[in-house]
């Protein structure tokens, strides 16, 4: 596959996609768009693709829109950004929230706007010491979209939550580790060697129970108990049945490393 806004590329089980505008902190255009999600078909699709990676070029890991990418004069017709969340935004959480594989965001620079909640929708976030998260939408009139009024308060509660997204205010990486808004905070130079190698173990994981972990957690905070109760009983019938269950429980008896087909 040929890009020109982003790199993408499968080895060992792992997809690695890079948002690739560093000039302007990967910030999102049309094309860049249509370029993520012809990557996340195949992310989708690709048997070998076990565990995806999203990560920045450059020292921004993604300013959310392209403010350049359309013209917002006074003189001109006003956008239609509702159009705009619907065609792009929204369809990339989804496939990124309820794709049945794990998926990393390694943070290696500012996070901003809609790139502040691509990463949030992303399963594990690994993040430079240097990165930082911006709810920038407030700046400009706009509310955090992408997910993020759903997910930022699901990680850090209301209170924070708030603040963050009505002052704008730059969260630091360490900060936000302390928060528990991200997984982990990791020194610049180990960020890419520590999310591959995560990664890559991911890649050799049961990759059906993984999927039923997140898309169990992930439904949780709207199902009542009952209903979740039924959740787990119904994904642990339908894994009961994977190749992966048996040869987890065979190599435990016979005390050696299981291979895991993601099966
Ligand atoms: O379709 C729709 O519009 C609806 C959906 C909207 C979703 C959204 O994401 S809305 C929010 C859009 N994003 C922002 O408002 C963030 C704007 N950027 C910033 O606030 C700051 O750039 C950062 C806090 C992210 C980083 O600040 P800093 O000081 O580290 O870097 P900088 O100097 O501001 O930016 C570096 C360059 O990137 C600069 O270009 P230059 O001057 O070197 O030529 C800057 O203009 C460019 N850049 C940064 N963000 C964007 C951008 N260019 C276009 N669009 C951006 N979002």
């Amino acid at each position: 596959m040929a890009f020109e806004t982003i790199t993408y590329e499968v080895t060992k089980g792992v997809a690695l996609l890079t948002l690739n505008r560093p000039e302007t902190l990967n910030s999102f255009t049309a094309q860049m768009h249509e370029e993520v999600r012809e990557a996340m078909k195949d992310v989708r699709t690709n048997t070998d693709v076990r565990c995806l990676v999203i990560t920045g070029a450059g020292r921004g890991f993604c300013a959310g829109q392209d403010l350049n990418d359309r013209s917002v004069k006074a003189s001109d017709e006003a956008p239609d950004l509702g159009e705009s969340v619907e065609k792009n935004y929204n369809p990339l959480i989804r496939s990124i929230m309820t794709l049945d594989k794990p998926v990393i965001a390694a943070v290696n620079g500012v996070a901003a706007g809609a790139g502040a909640s691509i990463a949030l929708a992303c399963d594990i976030v690994l993040a430079a010491r240097s990165a930082s998260f911006v709810q920038a939408f407030c700046k400009i009139g706009l509310v955090p979209d992408s997910g993020g009024t759903w997910n930022l308060p699901r990680a850090l509660g209301l209170p924070r939550a708030k603040a963050l997204a009505l002052l704008g205010d730059k969260l630091p990486a360490e900060q936000a580790e302390s928060w528990g808004m991200i997984w982990r905070c990791v020194d610049n130079e180990q960020l890419m060697p520590e999310t591959i190698a995560m990664a890559e173990h991911l890649a050799t994981q049961p990759t059906k129970g993984l999927a039923m972990i997140k898309k169990l957690l992930n439904e949780s905070f709207s199902n009542p108990l009952h209903q979740q109760l039924e959740l787990e009983k119904e994904a642990m019938r339908m894994l009961g049945q994977s190749h992966d269950y048996r040869e987890g429980v065979a190599a435990f008896m016979e005390k050696r490393k299981p291979a895991f087909k993601g099966e």
